[in-house]
């Protein structure tokens, strides 16, 4: 049979902190440091996809390399390793390619994406990164405010959510061959956390078109919840009255809650948020509450309980 069959792997296997970091280290200290950098060639070369500098939403940290940003990366659809989606996402078809906008909206739309590509001016913006298996970036995405695209589909006086749905086609998508996550990847936003200024539809990054594995053609960017909020390669936003049950809320509902904030005070049920190792840096940082944008997002959530609202 030409398919793969996997073992299915629980999700709670997978996210243990810092082992491929560790080993990634490991091996580049064993092959020796003249040769590591054969190792990181990068195969992405990119069409050119500027924005206009945001200095209003760029953070003063030195951003990470983009080979770092396009080789270290999390889409299970292309297997769980942080190497796989750089060696597998290269073929994922991007055009054409449409967003199904619907739900609870007054405009439903079926976007193409060189439309969405023009629904706003384009921007770049230097953000930090989160996972919450403690790795953190800083990248400067090419896109622009989530807000553009909900206001066009003028969401009803029903609508409290926002659903995203990756594609889903195991023909593309080796990892969906696998039932590490219930496909198709979904996740989603309470509708104000969705029109936050600082939520971005990112289609770039570097300049340049967004690399396959990091959620081409569309993908949006929370920067004040862990990575896994961030949703990639959309093909569908839903607007609904409930919250939508997520990907790894069904794979862990004790670990993955709906709101991940990123929060140094409430650890997850087998690791510490305290703290987060740049990619790049040796020593770790403190974590920041919200990733260091609390200033701008702590108001959505006065009075609530963070601990219960993980
Ligand atoms: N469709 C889809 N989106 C996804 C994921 C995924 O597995 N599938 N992984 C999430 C996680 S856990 C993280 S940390 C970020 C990683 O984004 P990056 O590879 O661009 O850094 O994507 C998020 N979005
Ligand atoms: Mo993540």
């Amino acid at each position: 049979m030409p398919g793969r069959t996997e073992k299915p792997i629980k999700a709670s296997e997978i996210t243990a902190p810092e082992l491929y970091y560790s080993r990634r280290s490991f091996m580049q200290l064993a092959v020796g440091a003249a040769l590591a950098p054969l190792l990181s060639q990068s195969a992405w070369a990119g069409d050119k996809l500027s924005g206009k500098p945001n200095p209003a939403y760029a953070v003063p940290d030195k951003p990470t390399p983009r080979e770092d940003i396009s080789h270290y990366n999390n889409f299970y659809e292309f297997g769980t390793d942080k190497e796989a989606p750089a060696k597998l996402a290269g073929s994922l078809k991007t055009r054409p390619w449409t967003v199904a906008v619907e739900g609870e909206v007054h405009r439903p739309k079926i976007f193409d994406i060189d439309e969405l590509l023009r629904l706003a001016p384009l921007e770049e913006r230097i953000y930090r990164f989160r996972c919450v298996e403690t790795w953190s970036m800083v990248i400067p995405w090419v896109g622009f405010p989530l807000a553009e695209l909900i206001k066009q589909v003028e969401p009803t006086g029903n609508a409290k959510f926002v659903e995203f749905i990756t594609l889903h086609d195991p023909a593309q998508m080796p990892g969906q061959r696998s039932s590490v996550l219930e496909w198709p990847y979904r996740e989603g936003l309470r509708l104000d956390e969705a029109m936050h200024p600082l939520a971005l539809l990112a289609v770039g990054l570097y300049g340049e078109v967004l690399p396959n594995q990091n959620g081409a053609p569309l993908r949006v960017v929370v920067p004040w919840k862990y990575g896994f909020k961030s949703a990639k390669s959309i093909v569908k936003i839903r607007f609904l009255e409930q919250p939508p049950l997520t990907a790894w809320m069904k794979a862990g509902p004790n670990e993955y809650g709906f709101y991940a904030n990123v929060n140094p005070q409430v650890d997850h049920p087998r690791w510490s948020q305290a703290r987060e190792r740049r990619i790049g840096d040796f020593f770790r940082r403190q974590t920041l509450p919200f990733n260091g944008y609390a200033e701008q997002v702590a108001g959505l959530y006065a009075g609530m309980d963070l601990n219960r609202f993980f």
